[in-house]
């Protein structure tokens, strides 16, 4: 049921995943399509999209306040508490990410450094139907609003006569979240990007999506800013023989169980784990709701992978850049530093991925797909800018301007020596 594989078989299950679909061609028509006609026609366009797509629209397309204060009346304390819980933890993490603005040369001739400003207004993408995720929102829209941004715009769609989960509403109450408005898809994106009459254009647009979503943003960006092109989540599992098929197994189906593209491996030296995952997985699977999305996802990506030693197990997750890495080994911390390229790192027998991806304080908005390898997870980096300044005294300029004057003219901008030589002369 799930593929037991070593390193040469998983490199070739790998090489086989990666090749370019039609499908994907294919979603980028209609974003295409979706993405011109609401440029184009504003509203009139947005609003066909929103009943083609998602039915007709309970209300106003912006969520009111009435609507906002309802749904805290219909979720349960408790998981109101849970939510705060999780949103204190994941404050104080992305608080000690804000970076203060800083000189770095500070005398009386030359003083310069970097100016950090927030971004104005950021777009949160928030999926609906089945996945309703309100860790999704704080995870967005936290970071966000620690930066400083000013309008943090959520959107998320009703569903064919669905309204929008409470919870998700309460999460973004939770988080700060300015406004909500009702739509999502090709549509909320392009909407976002360039404005129409009833939605605001952002600067920013952050959150994962299905494919339809992930390809509007793609197309988008240069006009708007992006977070990523979010693609099936992933977790790999390192672990030695301290490590137990119980923890393991339910780990992978956690993983598997987000959607049937998601992808699951786990590489140890471990024969004994790896036959004692192989039972636990079908044990565990059959009495999950989800039981179909995740044995699909196992049969078609997962991967028990046996390696000769931790080195090789390390090496394989380098090249696969997982979005999660666990590593269930004796000692954790000591392997950080075999770690080149991960999303996110849950050390130990007891962190699992599920704890960060709720709780504990880090994003789970993580790259995936091996862009680990040049990008990093969300944070409120994601939502400042740098600017650099620069001042010279008079002083100054006259000990640079040779120099500035020489490089000017090889480069035949003599406009640009011209603009040093002219402060000098009387
Ligand atoms: N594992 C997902 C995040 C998530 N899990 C949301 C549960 N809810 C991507 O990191
Ligand atoms: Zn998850």
């Amino acid at each position: 049921m799930i593929n037991i594989l070593d390193k040469k078989s998983f490199l070739a299950q790998l090489a086989h995943q990666e090749a370019p679909s039609d499908q994907k061609e294919q979603i980028e028509k209609v974003a295409k399509d979706v993405i011109a006609h609401i440029r184009k026609d504003k509203d009139e366009a947005l609003f066909h999209y929103i009943e083609k797509f998602d039915g007709k629209l309970f209300g106003d397309l912006k969520v009111s306040k009435e609507e906002r204060d309802l749904a805290w009346e219909a979720v349960d304390t408790d998981v109101i508490d849970a939510l705060k819980r999780a949103a204190k933890n994941i404050t104080s993490f992305h608080q000690k990410q804000l970076k203060e603005s800083r000189f770095m040369q500070h005398d009386k001739d030359i003083v310069s450094g970097q100016l950090y400003t927030p971004i104005e207004k950021v777009g949160i993408y928030v999926p609906g139907g089945t996945a309703c995720y309100p860790s999704s929102v704080l995870m967005n829209a936290i970071p966000a609003v620690l930066a400083g941004v000013n309008e943090v715009i959520m959107v998320t769609p009703e569903r064919f006569g669905e309204k929008i989960q409470p919870i998700l509403l309460v999460a973004a109450d939770i988080a700060g979240v300015t406004d909500i408005y009702k739509v999502g898809g090709i549509q909320a994106i392009a909407g976002l990007s360039y404005g129409t009459e009833s939605l605001p254009k952002v600067d920013k647009i952050v959150g994962p999506g299905n494919a339809y979503v992930a390809a509007a943003k793609a197309l988008v960006f240069g006009d708007v800013g992006i977070d990523m092109v979010a693609g099936p989540s992933e977790v790999a599992i390192i672990a030695d023989d301290t490590a137990q098929a119980k923890h393991i197994a339910s780990d992978l189906i956690a993983q598997a169980e987000h959607d049937t593209l998601a992808r699951a491996y786990l590489f140890t030296p471990s024969k004994r784990l790896i036959d004692e995952t192989t039972r636990e997985l079908e044990k565990q699977l059959h009495v999950l709701p989800r039981v179909d999305i995740a044995a699909k996802a196992l049969r078609d990506f997962g991967g028990l992978v046996y390696v000769e030693s931790l080195d090789e197990a390390f090496d394989l997750s380098n090249m696969l850049a997982p979005e999660h890495l666990e590593v269930q080994v004796d000692q954790p911390l000591d392997y950080l530093r075999f770690i080149k390229h991960a999303g996110s790192v849950f050390l130990g027998h007891y962190t699992p991925e599920s704890l960060g991806d709720y709780y504990a304080g880090p994003n789970h908005v993580l790259p995936t797909s091996g862009t680990a390898k040049f990008s990093s997870g969300l944070s409120v980096d994601d939502f400042v800018k740098k600017t650099t300044f620069l001042y010279y005294s008079k002083d100054a300029l006259q000990q640079a301007k040779n120099d500035v004057v020489t490089i000017a003219r090889q480069e035949r901008l003599d406009g640009h020596a011209e603009a040093v030589i002219k402060r000098f002369e009387d």
